[in-house]
């Protein structure tokens, strides 16, 4: 594996987290002590371009100063209060939620996985108590490679090897069918028992995946006919990253249950939701499911601006703008090596393929020097890499990192 040279501060810490933290990452060797905008600064003041944005969660940009000012005031204000009382910006944010995104109404979580826990619990009681699905029949069509979260019943659901291994006995209830194929669809959803069809519009961690055009499309139409809920995992792909408010956007698709978490804060806090119809909503009733931070004042009141500075800073018609650019720097770059076999993506979700096997060590390797020349970013698998800036990032700054990468990349030399 390649190192970089590094100070003892930045050991020590690495030593630490090594020493007392457990071993479910393996971060690459930098240590980061501050943010702003696009940019990371480790401990040593070395700046760097983020190309992950925290997985899509800092799609504003690290530290936005109109998010700050409203964390900074709601926290001298009120942070917490429980679901036991009513608060005065839940209900404000609701509403805003449901304008914004087009919803009867929301269940605000505070993860993304435990929003698709929620979703879950939803769509089954929906299934029971509204589509007449027998007790404990109901059944939860799920894809191939999907990605949706860390606990027991999500990775029940999982095709990765890493994510299931040993975490067994799996919760029941999931049929797994591949990705972007509609014959499969129709097939498993013809079983009466079917609730729900839930799925990513693009699979971030299969490698940034998009289907071919008239899936999602073709998915809605199928779940209206079967009566089943479309239920559109957005954690990553919403709130303007790939170039729409909502990647279901780039085929008119407006899903029955949409599932939303980290740019939902612009990293701040940990805030999700779930939104969906009067039908599906009110199946749950008192004490059937929350959570003690669910729906908190300080939640509210920072995804409300982090939900607003998307729109006033016109970050979406940026993402897609700055996406175009990028992605035509990648496929110039395609000409000058064989090193690059491809570049996808929408928007500023993008990957670029790399020609060595899913198992080497080449992604790593290129992300390690990407680092040293001051851009972080991660592989996902051994030959992709993830490229997502925060929306925030100006033309100017696409050319700079598009040239990071073209000298690294260039300049690499296969083991
Ligand atoms: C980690 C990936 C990204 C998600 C979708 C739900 C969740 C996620 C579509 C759960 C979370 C993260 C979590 C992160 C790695 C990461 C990831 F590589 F695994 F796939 F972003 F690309 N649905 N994605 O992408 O949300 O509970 O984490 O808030 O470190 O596990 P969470």
């Amino acid at each position: 594996m390649t190192t970089t040279t590094k100070t003892t501060q930045s050991h020590y810490l690495m030593e630490l987290e090594d020493r007392y933290g457990a071993h479910n990452y393996h971060p690459l060797p930098v240590v980061l002590s501050k943010g702003k905008g696009v940019f990371l600064w480790d401990v040593d003041g070395k700046k760097y371009y983020d190309f992950l944005s925290a997985y899509s969660a800092v799609n504003q940009g690290h530290c936005h100063p109109r998010i700050t000012q409203t964390m900074i005031d709601q926290a001298q204000t009120l942070t917490l209060t429980s679901r036991a009382f009513y608060n005065d910006k839940l209900g404000e944010c609701e509403k805003f939620l449901c304008e914004y995104f087009g919803y009867d109404k929301v269940l605000m979580m505070n993860s993304g996985a435990e929003a698709n826990e929620t979703a879950i619990k939803l769509v089954r009681k929906w299934g029971y108590e509204k589509k007449g699905i027998p007790t404990n029949q109901a059944v939860i069509v799920a894809v191939e490679r999907n990605f949706h979260g860390r606990t027991t019943t999500i990775i029940s659901a999982s095709t990765d090897k890493g994510a299931t291994n040993n975490f067994g006995p799996y919760m029941q209830g999931f049929q797994i069918i591949p990705y972007d194929d509609v014959t499969a669809l129709e097939a498993a959803l013809k079983n009466p028992n079917v609730a729900g069809f839930w799925v990513e519009p693009i699979q971030g961690e299969a490698g940034v995946y998009s289907p071919q055009e008239g899936y999602l499309k073709k998915a809605q139409e199928l779940c209206k006919k079967y009566n089943v809920i479309l239920m559109m995992d957005e954690i990553q792909t919403g709130i303007g990253r790939t170039g729409k408010l909502l990647a279901s956007d780039h085929e008119g698709v407006h899903p029955d249950l949409l599932i939303l978490g980290k740019a939902l804060s612009g990293g701040f806090y940990p805030v999700s939701a779930v939104l969906t119809s009067d039908e599906v909503m009110l199946t749950i009733r008192p004490g059937q499911h929350g959570s003690t931070f669910g729906g908190n004042p300080m939640a509210c009141a920072v995804a409300m601006t982090a939900l607003q500075v998307i729109k006033d800073e016109n970050l979406i018609e940026n993402a897609a703008k700055m996406g175009e650019i990028f992605r035509q720097r990648m496929r110039n770059l395609m000409t000058k090596t064989n090193l690059l076999t491809l570049v996808r993506g929408k928007g500023l979700l993008n990957a670029i393929v790399i020609n060595d096997s899913p198992d080497s060590e080449t992604a790593w390797n290129i992300c390690v020097k990407f680092a040293e020349n001051g851009l972080l970013a991660k592989p996902t698998h051994g030959n992709i890499i993830r490229l997502a800036p925060p929306l925030v990032i100006t033309e100017e700054q696409v050319h700079e990192c598009a040239d990071i990468i073209e000298k690294v990349i260039l300049n690499y030399k296969l083991g």
